[in-house]
């Protein structure tokens, strides 16, 4: 399928492997609304450097909203109705994030893809996310949908396996990818961002927890 960008080029979608579709400029539009509602949500659930179980300090600074947010600390990981920072409910899901995420979902043939919870990441200069593989929702057949926001990044997309071949793909401002299928459970992660430039990126993922 073609989708034309605001000047007028086509661009494609581009499908990485069975499951893994990649959506270039597909959240362009709405990318000024989506960062002010990222600073809303981060007013009452901010941002925060999670620690692992083994004791360290993730570089990559996180927030969530909707009915589930992610969490990590010395106990495990996972995810919570409340933020345990603020005592509170996550914050609610904007419509425009739920609308997004379906319609992106709907695009890679998952019909009526409903999240539950959307983890914000942020990324400093120097920041990097090390391979993993995400395992924590309680339906692995629901998708995972993925918007960039901000500054560039090199996304790092590998296999079933930690070992398997990686492939380097820079993701831009307004860049949707949806994971499903097959490539759910893929190995993947995010090179240091590289130092210097102010601001930071953003990453949107929505995902059904239970
Ligand atoms: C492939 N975030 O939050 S999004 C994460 O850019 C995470 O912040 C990265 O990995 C980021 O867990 C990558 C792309 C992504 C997200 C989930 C996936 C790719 C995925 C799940 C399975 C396979
Ligand atoms: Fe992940």
């Amino acid at each position: 399928m073609m989708q034309p960008d605001l000047f007028g080029a086509a661009r494609d979608d581009i499908v990485l492997s069975t499951g893994a579709l990649f959506l270039p400029g597909f959240a362009v539009a709405e990318v000024v609304t989506l960062l002010a509602h990222i600073r809303t949500i981060a007013v009452c659930s901010p941002f925060r450097h999670m620690i692992t179980p083994g004791g360290r300090r993730m570089s990559v600074a996180m927030t969530s909203c909707g009915r589930f947010g992610w969490t990590s600390g010395r106990e495990g990981y996972g995810y919570t109705s409340h933020d345990p920072d603020s005592g509170q409910a996550w914050p609610l899901m904007p419509p425009v994030f739920r609308e997004l995420a379906r319609k992106a979902a709907t695009r890679a043939g998952f019909a009526d893809f409903s999240p539950d919870t959307c983890l914000v990441n942020r990324y400093a200069p120097g920041t990097r996310l090390s391979l993993h593989q995400d395992l924590d929702e309680g339906d692995m057949s629901a998708p995972i949908v993925s918007v960039s926001l901000g500054l560039p990044a090199i996304f790092l997309w590998g296999g079933p396996m930690r070992s398997d071949t990686r492939r380097r793909i820079m993701l831009h401002e307004g860049d949707v990818m949806v994971w499903g299928r097959e490539a759910r459970m893929n190995f993947h992660g995010v090179e240091p961002l590289p130092p210097g430039n102010g601001t930071c990126r953003y990453n949107l993922t929505f995902r059904k927890a239970r």
